[in-house]
């Protein structure tokens, strides 16, 4: 095979711990393998000893952990002979599913809420030629019409509803487990339809099992067992903690909310599709489900840009916020080890970001002694 040591996306490093076939031709943009980052100031912010990683999502190609699931699920879809694909979205499914579709020659169709997208998710998913459909309405009531409508015609759901959506996502524990050579004591994100909680759980579940003895026999398809990888051992699966927007928070409420509204537009949603499996998911894991203000989730947000050089949107945002919030109650306990996952890229949602900017950009004349003066003041 030539450029054997490329990397060309999860669905051929984790063929054998995926539903495909060897042979499937995989629609992929070399997706997944992106970085754990250990934050070094963020922990003195709380004054804590606590090992913070963030798993920095918005680094996969169209920007956000969507890309994860798509391959698999516009993978199969192909497969199977579908022409055409559609989801409801608050952004990121929807410019996702737009690539994918664009990449593997398919129609997409997206319903996204009107007004309630972030700038950049409807720039991709009009740039990689989706018929973008605004619905007066929420994404749950798109949702509502995608399952309606994919009855009556030939399309394929790629709502995490689709089960390959998981199988994709699954793969960023595995990441994870390779990383720390085992897996981290507390793994938080941001929840909105609480598909890729499910998802993480899955794959750390499949970490913790697979191979004997806890080893990890099959972690690394790229060096034939060679590498580092090869021998993590995983005798422990994390504690998983699902954060909400508290004016989009049905798993606080107990029950699904009509009229979700938050800043963090990627998850206001009412109606979790994966509701059973999360609650599931937090009971198995002897996890836990918070609410976090919109204030709170971009104050972290900035926290994040401004001391620790890593921008994400705000939705992503909220699984730093709650884990703050928890390490510095002694939640989570000093000495732990802690993922938080940052789901989609800050470049998303410019709107939000200039919002904040507050006088951080200074207007001058185009004259030496202007510009010095703006910047000597500032040394
Ligand atoms: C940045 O794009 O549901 O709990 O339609 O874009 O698996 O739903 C987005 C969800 C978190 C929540 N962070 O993940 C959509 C959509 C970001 C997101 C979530 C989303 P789930």
């Amino acid at each position: 095979m030539p450029f054997r040591h490329r990397y060309t996306g999860l669905i051929s490093k984790y063929l054998d711990r995926l539903p495909v076939q060897d042979d499937v031709r995989i629609i992929g943009l070399g997706e997944g393998n992106t970085p754990l980052i250990q934050l070094s100031k963020l922990p003195r912010v709380v004054a804590r000893d606590v090992d913070l990683f963030v798993k920095f999502e918005g680094l996969n190609p169209t920007g956000s952990f969507k890309d994860r699931g798509m391959t698999m699920a516009v993978t199969k879809a192909v497969d199977e002979g579908a022409k055409a694909i559609i989801c409801a979205s608050t952004g990121n499914t929807s410019a996702s599913a737009a690539a994918y579709a664009a990449r593997a020659g398919i129609a997409c169709f997206v319903l996204i809420p009107d007004g309630k997208i972030a700038l950049g998710k409807l720039a991709q998913a009009i740039m990689h030629g989706a018929q973008v459909l605004q619905i007066r309405g929420n994404f749950d009531a798109g949702m509502r019409l995608v399952k309606e409508l994919a009855e009556q015609a030939p399309l394929t759901i790629v709502n995490s509803i689709n089960p390959y959506r998981l199988q994709g996502q699954k793969t960023a524990a595995f990441e994870i487990v390779e990383e720390l050579e085992r897996a981290p004591d507390y793994h938080c994100l941001p929840v909105g339809n609480a598909g890729n909680i499910t998802a993480h759980w899955i794959g750390y579940c499949e970490s913790s099992g697979s191979g004997q003895d806890g080893r990890l026999t099959e972690a690394c398809t790229l060096c034939d067992g060679q590498c580092r990888f090869a021998s993590a051992v995983v005798d422990k699966r994390p504690r998983m903690v699902g954060y909400q927007a508290a004016g989009s928070a049905p798993f606080m409420r107990g029950a699904p909310v009509d009229d979700p509204d938050t800043v963090a537009t990627a998850i206001r949603i009412g109606h979790p599709q994966s509701w059973q499996q999360a609650l599931a998911v937090s009971r198995e894991s002897g996890g836990w489900f918070d609410e976090l203000s919109d204030e709170e989730i971009l104050q972290a947000q900035r926290l994040l840009a401004d001391h620790e050089g890593v921008f994400c949107e705000p939705a992503s945002a909220t699984s730093v916020a709650g884990a703050l919030r928890d390490i510095r109650s002694g939640r989570i306990p000093e000495g732990s080890t802690v993922v938080c996952t940052l789901t989609g890229h800050g470049l998303k949602d410019p709107d939000v970001a200039i919002a904040q900017a507050g006088d951080a950009v200074q207007t001058v004349d185009a004259e030496l002694e202007a510009v010095r003066g703006a910047i000597v003041d500032r040394l």
